[in-house]
């Protein structure tokens, strides 16, 4: 017989093991619970949101063809940016907590530097071995892995942790072309880092009404202000913001292209693999949605409203799901138009543009394969030694014959 098997026999070691596995239990519950319970601190502006009213995310594909318009070129896009370098982080000062009830410990959040000239977002997922980003921040318009290295940084209020990694894992679905979906990645990091580091799970639901929730955008783009849009060489301050998604990418690539990718890409992102949004000044006439899509009228957060710029590309967009903040979107591209309802004709991140999100939930099966933890699923070492604990105490398969 086994040794380790003889050695759970005995009673004194059922005991024993029941209350390893309860330390063990009550651990990882304090473990979990170390990023939620952060001392709520008054938000970033600490206003109303503007105009907030239920809705649902459109998930059809009934959108009608919005006919001839002239579209500015996609831009793949790097951080968040609203009025003219508004909406700063500051370390150890969660974000929003008058506002939602529960603050955004947003310290989890990367600056990400490829090398050494590069600038995007990424989110720390849960595990703290992998960083969550865009693959187009990683490779070039065919999609292959086109940096060597990045330098990942995080600002806490005890300091600034930074992690070098040269591991770069793309979804095989990238085309090297954001527009056609796929756009996410993984940094794998050779070392954890430190639990004072927040980590995050991803929204893997579809709840059409959580979809549609406001989310708060984070980010270190470029600053700017909606009515001129971005300002070149600003990046590498966080800053946060709101916005919320209203449709399902593909019904909105599908509307503008009259039925196909209108950008170049070779196909239309399947369904609810990314989100969309528009960027608002609260004015009907700078609507993106309101003025294509009939019935689409919102007008935004008001001075919370943030769009997306250079830099904030691969950045998360949190969603609150059941007292938690999740990632529900991370930053891929966005375009505007060359009049109306674009407050700075082309892609400039101005007001009265629209952007795409990738909705990584719904590749949870891939981040599943390296932050299992990040889905929802336990990670491997907890399997094994709650495994063990369930054979020690006598729930598993003990008197099963070995092979
Ligand atoms: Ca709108
Ligand atoms: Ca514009």
């Amino acid at each position: 017989m086994p040794r380790s098997r003889r050695l759970l026999c005995p009673e004194r070691w059922r005991w024993a093991a029941a209350l390893f596995a309860t330390v063990l239990l009550a651990a990882s519950a304090f473990a979990s619970s170390l990023h939620t319970s952060a001392t709520l601190q008054p938000g970033l502006d600490g206003s109303s949101i503007a105009g907030y009213q239920e809705l649902a995310v459109d998930l059809g594909t009934a959108l009608s063809p919005v006919g001839s318009v002239s579209l500015a070129d996609p831009q793949p896009l790097y951080v968040t940016s609203d009025g003219n370098g508004t909406h700063t982080t500051s370390a150890g000062a969660p974000v929003y907590g008058s506002t939602f009830g529960v603050a955004l410990d947003h310290d989890g959040v990367a600056d990400l530097i490829f090398d050494g000239s590069i600038r995007c977002t990424g989110a720390l997922l849960a595990g703290g071995r992998y960083i969550l980003t865009a693959a187009h921040c990683v490779t070039d318009s065919t999609g292959n892995v086109n940096v060597t290295n990045v330098q990942a940084r995080w600002t806490l209020q005890s300091g600034t942790i930074t992690r070098q990694s040269n591991t770069f894992i793309v979804h095989s679905s990238y085309t090297g072309n954001a527009t056609d979906g796929g756009d996410l990645a993984l940094i794998e990091l050779a070392t954890p880092v430190p639990v004072d580091v927040p980590r995050y799970e991803v929204y893997t639901g579809t709840d059409p009404a959580l979809l549609a929730q406001p989310t708060i955008k984070v980010g270190y783009g470029l600053k700017g202000y909606g009515g001129t849009g971005s300002v070149a060489g600003s990046s590498g301050t966080k800053r946060a913001g709101l916005n919320r998604y209203e449709f399902d990418a593909r019904a909105v690539v599908r509307a503008f292209g009259n039925g196909s990718n209108p950008f170049g890409g070779s196909r239309l992102p399947d369904p609810l693999t990314g989100l969309s949004y528009d960027f608002d000044s609260g004015l009907a006439a700078n609507d993106a949605f309101g003025h294509f899509f009939f019935g689409a009228n919102d007008l935004g957060f008001g001075a919370d409203e943030v769009g997306a710029a250079p830099g904030d590309s691969g950045g998360p967009s949190f969603v609150l799901v059941n007292g938690r903040w999740q990632i529900l979107g991370i930053t891929s591209y966005g375009f505007g138009f060359k009049g109306l309802p674009d407050a700075n004709p082309g892609t400039n991140s101005s007001w009265g543009e629209i952007y795409v999100d990738t909705r990584p939930g719904a590749y949870a099966d891939f981040i599943a394969g390296f932050a299992p933890e990040a889905v929802g699923l336990p990670e491997p070492g907890t399997v094994a030694l709650l495994a063990l604990a369930a054979v020690a105490l006598g729930l598993g398969s003990a008197r099963r014959p070995r092979r």
